[in-house]
């Protein structure tokens, strides 16, 4: 008899966005006319800069030819890759990297949600509410968690309320926590950590010997200069932290997939006995057994986003989706909606209206304006009564979606 693992029938309902996709298609059977306008999953418009469609044919051609194919690639990414990243990325900022640390990958998604593999099942996990779900629901699979009490809370699991009372800046949490999730720019709210911030989670962390993961998916969105956008740049950080980054926003690279972990050497774990061991080698290993790496095509590219014409064209695609932004921020400030983020990040979180639950707004917007967004109570408990809106959308949709919210 094959048993199933059973800690995957404790994850709620189904994952947020292909939810919000069945309802969207349920409406749109239903409505066979209706012009329904998307600014709920954060996916990208605006087609690849014309320098990496350039790279990927070039990329392609030489895969056409025996004497230039490329097979399986080097494990942790092509070095023409790696070397442009350090570079670009890290060295820019003053932070220095070895080859050896950057693991190229086929997206944030797979590696925010494969790390925990690497750590012990009796690490407690702590995260911010509202949180990317990718992280809980990546622990519950894996047995790290208990159930999920009436508010949709894993047992086990530290959660760290996001609101507006603190800005949607967690506070450290006051018991011991040995792994914590953080992710800014804010991924649902679009907060931001500044500089202190952040060295006080790499001290809490230096003082508990626990590992941050910190999700920069969204780092290239920060316009305020004063905002790091590596935890690296905060010093003592490469002890504890791993950071992932994705081209997918960056550069519009959603369906092309290609994104990268850094593994600091210096960073350790330890052992039930207390022996500290090298983190870097541990994800090394798993990636060799179980990845074998981003296409040649992807990588080339995504080389091609860090040259002079591949940064500028980068630029001006997140200037359309930041624009966006501030016309999604303006129009509801105006229409008397409370909105938060939108300026450093792609996501604009607002409160919902006259006291309505996350869902009950998804549908009022949808049956009455077309406008998909996404529920806040999707992303923890502490997001109900808030909703996200991306700024992913044509422009002309974001205006037109605008003009219907002012109708609902
Ligand atoms: N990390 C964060 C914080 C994200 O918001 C997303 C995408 C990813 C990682 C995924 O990056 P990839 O490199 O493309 O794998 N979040 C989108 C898409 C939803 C999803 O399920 O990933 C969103 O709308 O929240």
């Amino acid at each position: 008899m094959a048993t199933i693992n059973e800690n995957f029938l404790k994850l709620q309902a189904g994952y947020l966005f292909p939810e919000i996709g069945r309802r969207v298609r349920s409406f749109g059977a239903k409505n066979p006319d209706a012009k329904i306008i998307s600014l709920g999953i954060g996916d990208v418009t605006q087609p690849l800069a014309p320098v990496v469609v350039e790279a990927m044919k070039k990329a392609v051609v030489e895969m056409c030819s025996a004497s230039t194919l490329r097979g399986y690639g080097p494990e942790q990414g092509y070095d023409f890759l790696i070397d442009a990243i350090i570079k670009n990325d890290f060295n820019s900022r003053g932070v220095d990297l070895d080859r050896s640390e950057v693991f190229v990958s086929d997206g944030a998604k797979c590696d925010t949600g494969n790390i925990q593999e690497i750590f012990g099942l009796n690490n407690i996990i702590a995260v911010t509410d509202p949180v990317y779900p990718v992280y809980v629901d990546t622990n519950v699979m894996a047995g790290r968690t208990g159930k999920a009490d009436k508010n949709g809370q894993y047992g086990k699991i530290v959660y760290m309320p996001c609101t507006a009372e603190n800005n949607f800046i967690p506070d450290a949490p006051e018991q011991k926590v040995d792994i914590i999730y953080l992710c800014f720019p804010n991924n649902p709210t679009g907060a931001v950590a500044t500089r202190e911030i952040l060295k006080k989670w790499v001290d809490f962390a230096r003082r508990n010997k626990a590992v941050i993961l910190f999700d920069a998916a969204y780092e290239a969105f920060i316009t305020d200069p004063d905002i790091p956008h590596s935890i690296y740049e905060v010093e003592g950080a490469k002890d504890v932290a791993i950071e992932f980054r994705s081209f997918s926003k960056t550069a519009g690279f959603t369906g092309v997939r290609c994104a990268f972990t850094v593994v600091p050497k210096q960073l350790k774990a330890y052992t039930k006995d207390g022996r500290a061991v090298e983190v870097n080698p541990i994800w090394h290993r798993r990636q060799c057994t179980k990845f074998n790496g981003a296409s040649y095509i992807s990588q080339a590219g995504a080389a091609a986003v860090y040259t002079t014409e591949g940064k500028k064209q980068c630029r001006q695609i997140i200037d359309i989706y930041m624009t966006n932004a501030s016309v999604i921020c303006k129009s509801l400030t105006k229409l008397g909606y409370e909105t938060y983020g939108g300026v450093n990040a792609p996501y604009v979180w607002m409160k919902t209206p006259d006291g309505l639950s996350s869902w009950d707004f998804f549908d009022r917007l949808l049956q009455k304006a077309k406008v998909v967004g996404t529920p806040g109570s999707g992303f923890g408990p502490s997001g109900e009564g808030y909703f996200r809106l991306t700024a992913f959308a044509k422009p002309d949709d974001v205006k037109e979606a605008m003009q219907r919210f002012a109708s609902i």
